[in-house]
């Protein structure tokens, strides 16, 4: 594997699946893989799980990191071909990347969409430019349009805490003070499709996403209904994809919540979300503190699926 953007990039799922639980089972045992290679991580933004799940995978296969937080101690970054810099940015993104690439054998980007222009979002322009520029493989770390390494997580709690061969799995919008970005429900659509599960995507009129993720996935309107019989509920906020409303949270309806009414409904459901995760918003204390919340598990997770996407970018390598 030479790039992780799209559940595609992963190639069987089910062998995917099947190596993760046996790299879970003996994850000191590849050391030999990731002596002396190099993981550059790069963050644009904010993050606790990935910072720490990836930096652990890369450890566990004895590989040497390093962490760069572009906002803190490093030079402004242009990121704009054509653009006269006489302002406050020091350094254009289109020599970083080389340069970085010079001290690194992999690369994983934190890089969430912006939101000023769903093109480049959606065309994700900083993770192809770190493709093209960097010469090393590259992985998203959730960039403007997916977070594969979560979805990765996600179906790994799944398929470890699933009582059907094919469990009914729904994935609902929830409220939220802010825009939140569409990287997460993305790739879990995309993820819980390629899985072949009974997959439903609940939200509020206007909030759908893209087709290209979610293709394949039943799509309702009525929260209480899609949470009818289901047994696991991903709750998750995004803001709007549609053109017109790009970026924007026109919703504030908090009968969207997760609460233990609506859990309730489920057929015993287990409550899933990526973390982090706002109290009372997004999902009641008692339910993400209830026995049936993977929350931590699904975070346990991040470690095991970093370290599958690390191997294999390693077992590719070319010296
Ligand atoms: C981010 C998001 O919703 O994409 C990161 C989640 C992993 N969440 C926030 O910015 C709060
Ligand atoms: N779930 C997740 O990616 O969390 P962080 O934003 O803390 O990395």
């Amino acid at each position: 594997m030479r790039y992780f953007k799209n559940v595609s990039d992963i190639g069987d799922i089910k062998a995917a699946v099947k190596e993760a639980l046996e790299v879970k089972k003996n994850r000191f045992d590849y050391k030999a893989l990731g002596r002396d290679k190099t993981l550059l991580m790069i963050f644009f933004n904010s993050s606790l799980r990935t910072r720490l799940s990836t930096q652990k995978a890369a450890m566990n296969l004895g590989m040497n990191v390093i962490v760069l937080d572009v906002n803190q101690g490093m030079w402004k970054l242009e990121t704009e071909r054509g653009v006269i810099m006489d302002g406050d940015k020091t350094e254009h993104l289109l020599e970083a990347i080389p340069v970085m690439g010079c001290y690194c054998d992999v690369i994983g980007v934190r890089s969430f969409a912006k939101f000023e222009n769903k093109k480049d979002d959606y065309e994700e322009k900083i993770l192809n430019q770190f493709i093209q520029y960097s010469g090393r493989p590259v992985f998203a770390m959730e960039t403007a349009t997916v977070h594969p390494l979560q979805a990765f997580a996600d179906l790994l709690t799944i398929e470890e805490h699933k009582r059907h061969e094919r469990p009914k799995v729904v994935m609902t919008w929830a409220p939220h003070p802010k825009s939140l970005p569409q990287a997460v429900p993305n790739s879990f659509a995309q993820w819980m499709v390629a899985a072949g599960y009974d997959f439903t995507i609940v939200q509020p009129h206007g909030y759908e996403l893209s087709e290209k993720f979610t293709k394949g996935a039943k799509i309702e309107y009525d929260q209480d209904k899609a949470l009818a019989g289901a047994e696991f509920v991903y709750a998750k906020n995004w803001a709007v994809y549609a053109d017109a409303d790009y970026g924007k949270n026109i919703c504030g309806d908090r009968s969207w919540t997760v609460t233990t009414k609506k859990m309730a409904l489920t057929d015993n459901g287990f409550f899933m979300h990526c973390l982090p995760v706002r109290r009372n918003m997004i999902v009641s204390d008692d339910v993400i503190e209830s026995k049936n919340s993977l929350v931590i598990p699904e975070a346990a997770n991040r470690e095991i699926s970093a370290q599958v996407v690390l191997m294999r970018i390693l077992s590719e390598l070319e010296d």
